[in-house]
Order: structure tokens, then sequence, then C-alpha cells
């Protein structure tokens, strides 16, 4: 089991850990969804098993039409710990050559901005895209921590993100590059 990593960004604390992104006390998680936010397996499965109907009802009476790749709506927790789950569609990847970099950016960036909107302080992200849509691990961590990282840095918050990553290799992967990306903010 990995330890939990943590680094100093700014004023703010950038943590990665190994886990299972439903069991997380944090003001809100992140979900890796699909455009058509209508549900799935990985962490979306996982979502709406632990948080319950509500979840999907209220996706469905909100947004009716999705939500595009790139970006991130929110509903409420429904029963998981968490008060809102933000879904964010990551790209699907197709070898790097239709936009997916930016795109996977965009998706932290956007789901960072709601977070702020809401008033969270603290957020949880698994992996996205990193499991059925593809996305190399390591990019996919580069992009992810590049991220979030001048989010914090330029916005002084939410205080808290945690990446939680599903199995010891994906959180040795996260932590190799925010070692190389945050050189000399770990704590
Ligand atoms: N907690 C934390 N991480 C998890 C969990 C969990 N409970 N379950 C899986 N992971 P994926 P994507 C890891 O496939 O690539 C769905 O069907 C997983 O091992 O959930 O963005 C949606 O509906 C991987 O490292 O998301 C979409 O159609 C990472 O989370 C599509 O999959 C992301 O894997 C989205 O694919």
């Amino acid at each position: 089991m990995g330890e939990p990593a943590e680094y100093r960004v700014g004023s703010c604390q950038l943590s990665i850990v190994e886990g299972d992104i439903t069991e997380q006390s944090v003001d809100a998680v992140v979900n890796a969804a699909n455009r058509h936010l209508a549900g799935g397996g990985g962490v979306d499965g996982a979502i709406h098993r632990a948080g319950g109907p509500a979840i999907m009802e209220e996706t469905r009476r909100r947004y009716p039409d999705g939500c595009p790749t790139g970006q991130a709506v929110i509903s409420g927790g429904g029963n998981l710990p968490a008060r809102h789950v933000i879904h964010a569609v990551g790209p699907i990847w197709a070898g790097g050559v239709k936009g997916e970099r930016e795109l996977l950016a965009s998706a932290y960036r956007r789901s960072l901005e709601l977070a702020v909107e809401h008033e969270c302080r603290s957020v949880a992200f698994p992996a996205l895209s990193a499991g059925a849509y593809g996305y190399p691990a390591e990019r996919a961590a580069e992009v992810a921590i590049g991220e979030i990282a001048d989010f914090l840095r330029t916005h002084g918050k939410p205080q808290e993100v945690r990446l939680v990553l599903f199995g010891q290799p994906m959180w040795s992967v996260f932590v190799g590059v925010a070692d190389r990306l945050l050189r000399g903010e770990r704590q």
C-alpha cells in the first residue's frame, strides 16, 4: 500500500493517495464520466453504486444533453461522504493526435473551477481518462499534476486536492511524476 505523498503548492496541499474515490471524506469527489452522463464501469459505476440513484436522477434532470468532452458538471453527493460529485468528461486516448492533452487539462481545470464556485475546500480526483479511456498512465499523471499545480498556484484554492489512485502501480506512477514536477515541494 503506497503511503500518502504530500506536496505543498503555494498555500495549498496536493496529496497522492492509494484508495477508493467513493470513500473519501472531502467536499467534492470527481467522477470519470462520459459525454452522455449515462453511468458505466470503473469510477463511474462505483460512484453511482455507492451514492445511490439520487445522483443520476439529478444529472438527468439538470443536464439532459450530457456534458461535452473536456468539461464538467456538478450534482449532489447522494449517499457518499462527499457533499458534491463533479462529473468530468476526459478524452478517449487516440494516440495523442486529437487534442487529448488539452481536453484532459480542461477537464481538470473545469472541475477545479466548479469546486471553487461551490466553496469546496477539499476535492478528490481519480486518474481521469487513465482507465477505460486508455490514456497512458505517465502522460495522464503529467497532465493531472501539472494542471492542478498551476490552478493552485494561480487561485490559492481549493485548500486540499487529493489524487486517489486505484492500486499501487498507478499510485507510484503519479508519485514519480509529482516528485519530478513538484521538486522540492514534497513534505
Ligand atoms: N476509486 C479510484 N479509482 C478508481 C476506482 C475507484 N473506485 N475505480 C477505478 N479506478 P475509469 P476513464 C481507476 O475507467 O478512463 C466509465 O465507463 C481506474 O483503475 O473509471 O476516464 C465511464 O462511464 C483508472 O486508473 O475512467 C466512461 O464511459 C482510473 O480510475 C469511461 O469509463 C480511471 O478509470 C471513462 O473512462
